[in-house]
């Protein structure tokens, strides 16, 4: 006869689950032990939190669901961050907890915790499973939901008496596709109008724009459409930064190079754009109208009210919306003009050597080894920035980055999800040392996977993000600064190699020897953070007097 824990894996098999990420409790025993006869791998990491960032990217780069599985109380409680970070990013995760069991209690409440309740605004669902009848249609209501837009988080907890008990076999509720629906005709028509009236129109690329299902359609819209467009962090790669038509990205919320052309549009088509990310445009009383172009409607914000929403499945309801304008647009490029001057700006000094190397420097050298399709997978501090602004991106997907929960910790283990998706491609996890050591012993899990992967980290003993705020509030520097270990030696100590790069021109090399290695290797490299305020602050200062002149 199965048991609870059977139905479950075998739901999971159902679903198409090939890993479960997680740090197992005994009160996941029998799941465990349904998993070993299975056709699921179970991943084991050094942090429940490094098991859910990789399955919350797994859901990010294939659009189904990743799923960990924890133990109860404690191990639970260490998936908040990355529900977290799903939930806002939009990314289709399964968390598995355990629990004890709920018929009889012979320990009190050891270890008890109200998971479900705590998790409850973590999540897009969070329930227990109450009996073994019950397993198979839960977990296929658990990945609809959460691979529906917006794709998002589900929590299931099986107390461990109902997954050790015996039962009749449930047939399992077999999957199947689902499209959907397309924008209204009435949508797309009063779109239309607006953007054939518009005088200087423009395109931006959100974090939607970048879901798997979305990215095909997108493409064949900007190339009909010939109207420019300018990303948002996490809708970078969408379509090609190599486009003749492409901005640039909104690294800064307002009066950086690419809001010359934002704050002289009269018409802002917004495709995908979720306002979980950091404002990649302010809008005003004054400023364009903005059509918002996704799956879902937008939210209503001081900083975004559009005018005009097509809602629908993005890449068919653009297609219909390029059927009505192509051929029509006679103003689409009259922003254009703006392009150069924009990139050129941004790409400012990017090969200086000085030593320790600048930020752009840096950004430059690692496009230099980065194939096209090579992914970079970027941790939360200063560098995020000067790479969301600086690197173009060829193919979508290509720059994983968290605008969005913006937590410090997920770098590396995203970078190792998408090392295991995609071993033929190079992939770079850039971190920060204080975002590098908040998840580092995922670095034994990368090891023991015998993963190809190259972890940069920029050295500045210091929490540099912060610091650098601080100094620009025009607080004393103060408490921000710490020491490292030896990163060489911390990562030999792991297994895997370690080098340090000694000087600016020994940049591209150290990478390339690193990636030709094969096997994980951890690169360190020092970053000179007085950029930050010379070009964030007072070169964009001096640019924004010809940004306040009036629009032509
Ligand atoms: C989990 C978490 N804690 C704190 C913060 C606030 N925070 C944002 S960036 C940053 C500093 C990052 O330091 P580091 O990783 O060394 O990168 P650096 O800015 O120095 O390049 C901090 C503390 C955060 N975003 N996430
Ligand atoms: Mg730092």
């Amino acid at each position: 006869m199965p048991k609870g824990s059977d139905l479950l894996v075998a739901a999971l098999e159902n679903e198409g689950v090939d890993r479960i990420f997680g740090v197992p409790g005994e009160e996941n025993l029998d799941v465990v032990e349904s998993l070993r006869s299975s056709s699921i791998k179970l991943i084991l990491t050094r942090h429940e939190q490094g098991a859910a960032f990789m399955a919350a990217t797994h859901g990010r780069l294939t659009g189904r669901p990743g799923v960990c599985i924890t133990t109860l109380g404690p191990g639970a409680l260490n998936l908040t961050t990355a529900a977290a970070y799903a939930l806002l990013g939009g990314m289709p995760m399964i968390m598995l907890t355990g629990q004890k069991g709920i018929m009889s209690s012979r320990q009190a409440q050891f270890q008890i915790v109200d998971v479900v309740t705590a998790f409850k605004p973590l999540t897009k669902l969070s329930r227990q499973i109450v009996s073994t009848r019950t397993i198979p249609t839960l977990v296929r209501d658990a990945f609809r939901i959460a691979m529906e837009e917006r794709p998002g988080p589900v929590l299931l907890e099986l107390p461990e008496d109902i997954a050790g008990e015996e039962c009749e076999h449930v047939a399992m509720v077999p999957r199947h596709p689902i499209e959907i629906p397309i924008a209204h005709r009435a949508a797309l028509d009063r779109a239309a109008e607006l953007i054939l009236k518009a005088k200087r129109p423009l395109i931006m690329l959100g974090a939607a724009a970048s879901r798997p299902r979305s990215t095909a359609g997108i493409g064949g819209f900007v190339r009909r459409t010939k109207i420019p467009f300018f990303t948002t962090q996490m809708g970078k790669g969408t379509v090609p930064g190599g486009s003749n038509l492409y901005m640039g990205t909104a690294a800064l919320s307002e009066r950086d190079y690419v809001h010359e052309a934002v704050d002289r549009a009269d018409l802002i088509i917004a495709i995908g754009h979720d306002t979980i990310e950091k404002p990649p445009f302010i809008m005003g009383p004054k400023g364009p109208q903005v059509i918002h172009v996704s799956y879902t409607p937008a939210n209503v914000e001081q900083v975004y009210f559009p005018q005009c929403e097509v809602v629908g499945d993005v890449g068919p309801s653009l297609e219909l919306l390029a059927d009505r304008v192509e051929g029509r647009l006679h103003n689409a490029g009259a922003l254009l003009s703006l392009r150069e001057g924009i990139l050129s700006r941004i790409a400012d000094r990017a090969t200086e050597d000085r030593w320790p190397p600048t930020p752009q420097r840096i950004v430059h050298d690692v496009r230099q080894v980065i194939p096209e399709d090579g992914i970079i997978a970027l941790d939360n501090g200063m560098y995020k920035i000067w790479f969301a602004r600086n690197y173009r991106t060829y193919v979508a997907n290509t720059v994983l980055l968290d605008n969005a929960l913006a937590t410090m910790g997920a770098g590396l283990p995203s970078a190792m999800m998408a090392a295991m998706l995609y071993p033929d491609r190079r992939v770079l996890a850039v971190c920060g040392d204080g975002g590098f050591m908040m998840n580092s012993q995922e670095m034994e899990t990368a090891v023991r996977l015998k993963l190809n992967l190259v972890v940069l980290i920029l050295e500045d003993s210091a929490y540099g993000m912060i610091r650098w705020k601080q100094a620009v509030d025009h607080f004393p520097d103060f408490g921000l600064s710490f020491g490292n270990p030896d990163f060489v030696k911390y990562a030999e100590s792991y297994g895997a190699k370690g080098s340090r790069v000694e000087s600016t021109g020994d940049l591209i090399p150290t990478l390339e020897r690193a990636f030709k290695g094969g096997g994980v290797h951890l690169v360190v490299a020092p970053i000179d953070y007085t950029e930050n305020t010379k070009v964030l602050i007072d070169e964009l200062r001096e640019k924004l007097k010809q940004v306040d002149e009036p629009v032509a």
